[in-house]
């Protein structure tokens, strides 16, 4: 089969579809591919693992990857065609026994062809790179059967990576304009959305393709060009007010922090137009829903109800209080067309007066943190005074931040338990960035005071530096 032959051959069971299609980021996509149908057909799965196999047949590499769960397949037809071993992926992590991420008999070293059906944004893969990475594997190509971006390429090139795709879909559009299965009307629409702007449709509303594991960097990055180490806390339910305080403080602001299930309106709305504006203003958006169920109840909050959080926030918070699979839950759905996933920021510590976290469960969500480095940049944490603060922070696994809530210039506490810390105390005790509330958000001019905060916290952090150096 040729790869013409596969694209109508993919039409006539229906992988392929035009019309008006609502993708999981809110966007609306005039087409809609989707393979699973096309794995289930022996004949035509071997016929894309055989032309996954020509395409890269100039490559080295020693074992074959399918990214769970349609590319197992067609991974599954390219080990038996090239006699290369089949390692497979675990969606979960596993908890007993020996091994991680990886199933099946590997070395250190083997280099990987990881395979999948589609790329969207590059992030699955990325994360799948990484978690064979963690496992001592190499891998630096990636054969796909669609390319469905019209950036992956490069931004994968830009973590080193190739990527080798049978056809994009400006040529599966071609093909299936040339035998007359669609009309030049779809064609059009189709390639009006792929150039839009320039933009592929992940960047309307969706994350950046940045992978978990550098969402440390890009705090770290983000943070050193807008040369503030504040996140604003901004819990006003009102999303016109909320964007007018958001885009006047921004400028000083590495971070938003929002409390989405307090939000009047439309959270749809509100999740995109929040998306553009971080874009725009440089910033990372933390969803500050402080998980706390098992897994798989979190997975569908984390995904599902109104707020779909998993597509629009760079981090969540999260309570360690059901255990370590809390965090399973919580990773990206590899087969979803929706974001990246999210970072993690475990509660170490709250600032509400009598909460009840002993030290003993601090000690316990570093070790955890300090386990999940991938997922986890850092933990939201508070103590009574300075002193406190830097006890705590010593526990922090090396290279994790410490977000401090709680900060208040001026007052002490409110009186429903809140406990203030001033901007110096928290910085200069250990707080890699402050999170501010109210301080900001409440005063006549919110734009002033965040500037005001941010030098101050910024000055701080210079000078704990200084002395730590
Ligand atoms: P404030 O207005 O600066 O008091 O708001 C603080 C924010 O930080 C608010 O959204 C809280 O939900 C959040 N917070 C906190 O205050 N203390 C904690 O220990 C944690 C979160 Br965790």
């Amino acid at each position: 089969m040729q790869q013409e032959q596969l694209i109508l051959a993919l039409d006539d069971i229906g992988a392929v579809r035009f019309g008006s299609f609502r993708l999981k980021s809110g966007v609306q996509s005039p087409f809609y591919l989707d393979l699973r149908a096309a794995v289930t057909r022996p004949q035509l799965c071997r016929a894309m693992a055989e032309l996954l196999v020509a395409r890269t047949t100039a490559l080295t590499y020693d074992a074959v990857v399918g990214i769970p769960y349609t590319a197992v397949p067609i991974a599954t037809h390219i080990s038996a065609i090239t006699g290369k071993p089949l390692l497979q992926l675990r969606k979960e992590r596993k908890h007993y026994g020996t091994g991680g991420l990886v199933v099946g008999d590997y070395s250190a070293g083997m280099r990987c062809l990881v395979v999948d059906d589609l790329v969207t944004t590059g992030q699955s893969k990325l994360e799948t790179i990484e978690a064979l990475k963690a496992e001592g594997l190499q891998a630096e190509h990636i054969a796909v059967i669609i390319d469905r971006s019209s950036d992956a390429e490069s931004q994968l090139a830009a973590h080193g990576l190739q990527l080798h795709a049978l056809s994009s879909v400006a040529e599966l559009v071609k093909t299936l304009l040339r035998a007359g299965r669609i009309s030049r009307t779809d064609a059009e629409a189709v390639d009006r959305f792929i150039h839009r702007d320039g933009q592929s449709d992940d960047t309307v509303v969706r994350k950046p393709t940045a992978p978990a594991a550098p969402l440390l960097q890009r705090i770290r990055d983000t943070m050193q060009r807008k040369k503030s180490n504040l996140v604003l806390s901004l819990d006003v339910t009102d999303q016109q007010r909320f964007f007018a305080i958001l885009e006047a403080c921004a400028p000083a602001l590495c971070m938003v922090k929002t409390h989405a299930d307090i939000m009047q309106g439309d959270l749809e709305a509100f999740s995109s137009r929040l998306r553009r504006t971080a874009e725009q203003s440089d910033l990372l958006i933390l969803e500050d829903r402080k998980f706390a169920d098992i897994g798989s109840t979190v997975q569908k909050q984390y995904r599902g109800g109104p707020a779909r959080i998993a597509e629009w926030a760079d981090l969540v918070t999260v309570h360690m209080i059901a255990g370590e699979a809390i965090l399973d839950g919580l990773r990206a759905d590899s087969d979803s067309t929706a974001g990246t996933e999210c970072g993690a920021l475990l509660l170490a510590r709250m600032s509400s007066r009598g909460n009840l976290i002993s030290q003993e469960y601090t000690r316990r969500v570093f070790e955890i943190g300090g386990r999940r480095r991938y997922q986890v940049p850092g933990y939201i944490g508070h103590a009574e005074d300075r002193a406190a603060l830097r006890t705590l922070k010593r526990q922090v696994p090396p290279g994790q931040l410490l977000l401090v809530p709680g900060v208040h210039l001026s007052e002490q506490g409110d009186d429903l338990g809140q406990q203030y810390l001033d901007v110096n105390s928290a910085v200069r005790g250990g707080a890699d960035a402050i999170i501010v509330g109210r301080g900001i958000y409440q005063e006549q001019d919110a734009a002033a005071a965040a500037q005001s905060y941010r030098s101050a916290a910024w000055s701080a952090l210079q000078h704990r530096l200084e002395e730590e150096t």
